[in-house]
């Protein structure tokens, strides 16, 4: 498609959602691998979110609408009932003139719209370790907040998302398949995933055995999906909601500290930059357990640390899964993005074994 035509079916897509004024400009926004996000700019000064949802990876779009417009509508009543100001706290799905929360357009592309939240932004590392914190107080607050939602009523927007062990089995499938060639340049990292198979299953086991509970969970909790108010600096709203279904508490803790409690970012080159941060896990956790620490269950208190490890160790897997097959998932930027992503993942795995003793030290000052 030429640039000309994803224009037309920008303006086509501005065209079908009740946006009110008149609009000027239209710009990319943010830094998402999967969905393209835009900015729209309207002339009476107000700003809209439009997204083109990734269709190859979201297979239906609808349900994921409906998963959001749902929990929206649940945190609304919520936030209003605390006295809270729903159309910052919480994301404000805008409709398509038919009355659809999203819109199909001529040649299949499905896309979302939302209010933009005004005084706010988001962040790819904390600038200080209060914004971390705030971090831990937002994703904290959604699980408290959606507590008593039915999450066994949530459509899986992508089937077997934080399924481990299926994962870790399609992954070594594409190792057998190898069809870039690529195998033999990166036997290190695949020799550290099959070692860490054991790993895979402890969570599902544990539900399994009726000890950890499915929940209503966001599932993509890094630290760019939580909006920090401009004034207060304080976590104010949980963004990107297309992977929110039923899943593990942990697993939200864990994807927040895999991504935050470390030293650089996700595709960092140099791993002798790419650390795990102790303080940074116990800034979190402080954070994130003030907020929902009272419905938390002993298993999930017990099984955070493993949350955290088996986060870091699933999308470290993921990215080495994309690479050997030649990058088809993640948005890359140069070849060997993915490669990179994959090794400060396992990094990170490596130091949190190191710490593992120091990791539940933390939690336990914050058991209730
Ligand atoms: C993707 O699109 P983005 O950047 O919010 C991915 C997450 C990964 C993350 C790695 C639907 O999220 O699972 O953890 O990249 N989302 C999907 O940065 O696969
Ligand atoms: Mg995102």
């Amino acid at each position: 498609m030429t640039h000309e035509e994803r224009c037309a079916k920008m303006l086509e897509a501005i065209d079908k959602f009740a946006f009110e004024g008149e609009m000027i400009d239209y710009a990319p926004f943010g830094n998402g691998h999967i969905n393209d996000t835009f900015v729209v700019n309207m002339k009476e000064g107000h700003r809209y979110i439009l997204q083109r949802i990734n269709h190859d990876i979201f297979k239906k779009p609808w349900e994921q609408m409906d998963n959001i417009e749902s929990i929206c509508a649940f945190l609304r009543k919520k936030i209003e009932a605390a006295g809270g100001d729903p159309l910052r706290e919480t994301m404000n799905i805008v409709k398509a003139y038919d009355g659809k929360n999203y819109y199909q357009d001529s040649i299949g592309s499905y896309w979302s719209a939302y209010l933009f939240i005004e005084g706010a932004a988001t962040y790819d590392l904390p600038e200080t370790p209060e914004d971390f914190y705030q971090s831990g107080v937002g994703y904290g607050r959604f699980q408290k907040l959606l507590a008593d939602y039915p999450a066994e009523t949530l459509y899986e927007t992508i089937a077997g998302f934080h399924d481990t062990p299926k994962r870790f089995e399609r992954f070594k499938e594409v190792v057998a398949l190898n069809p870039m060639g690529r195998a033999k340049e990166v036997q290190a990292e695949i020799d550290f995933v099959l070692a860490h198979e054991a790993d895979c299953h402890v969570l599902h086991d544990l539900n399994r055995e009726g000890k950890l509970p499915l929940r209503v969970t966001h599932n993509d909790t890094k630290l760019n999906n939580i909006m920090l108010d401009n004034k207060t600096r304080k976590a104010l709203c949980v963004i990107d909601l297309g992977t929110v279904m039923p899943g593990f508490l942990v697993n939200d803790f864990g994807e927040s500290v895999r991504f935050g409690a470390a030293t650089s970012v996700e595709d960092e080159p140099d791993l002798s930059k790419m650390n795990f941060s102790l303080e940074l896990f116990d800034v979190f956790a402080s954070g994130f357990l003030s907020e929902c620490g009272d419905i938390m269950n002993d298993c999930e208190f017990d099984m955070l640390p493993m949350g955290s490890k088996i986060m870091t160790f699933e999308n470290g897997m993921r990215f080495l899964t994309d690479y050997l097959e030649g990058d088809v998932y993640y948005r890359i930027h140069y070849p060997e993005q993915n490669l990179n992503r994959c090794r400060t993942q396992f990094k990170l795995v490596r130091d949190m074994e190191e710490n593992w003793d120091a990791m539940h030290k933390v939690i336990s000052k914050y058991r209730r």
